[in-house]
């Protein structure tokens, strides 16, 4: 089990995932297109399976929320009841997986 990390941990990680930010017991991030068709293309080129694929290599998995032109991802490790390693290690892997298609946390 990942221990939890602390919250000035948190902190400094998230110094590093820019667009990531804290919501509580999870990080969050929201990846926007230009329109719908977009949003789709993005999630359909493959941002989601990209993040699968990661996932399922970490045993670490996502939640994710399609909103019209956007995409609400947020991290937490439900069996340590909050923020490990893993949601940080995930985060970037997810950005990078995003840079790879052209998108940016946060817009
Ligand atoms: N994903 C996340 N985000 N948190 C977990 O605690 C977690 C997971 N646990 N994926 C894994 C699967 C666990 O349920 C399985 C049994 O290893």
């Amino acid at each position: 089990m990942s221990r939890l990390l602390s919250d000035d941990e948190v902190s400094t990680q998230l110094a590093g995932l820019p667009g990531w930010s804290r919501s509580g017991d999870t990080i969050v991030a929201t990846f926007e297109a230009p329109d719908f068709p977009a949003a789709i293309r993005l999630v359909g080129l493959g941002l989601v399976e990209a993040a699968a694929d990661e996932a399922e290599q970490m045993n670490h998995h996502p939640d994710i929320d399609i909103r019209w032109r956007t995409t609400h991802w947020q991290l937490s490790t439900h069996d340590a009841g909050g923020l490990t390693q893993l949601d940080i290690e995930l985060a970037h892997r997810i950005s990078a997986a995003a840079a790879t298609l052209g998108a940016t946390a946060g817009g």
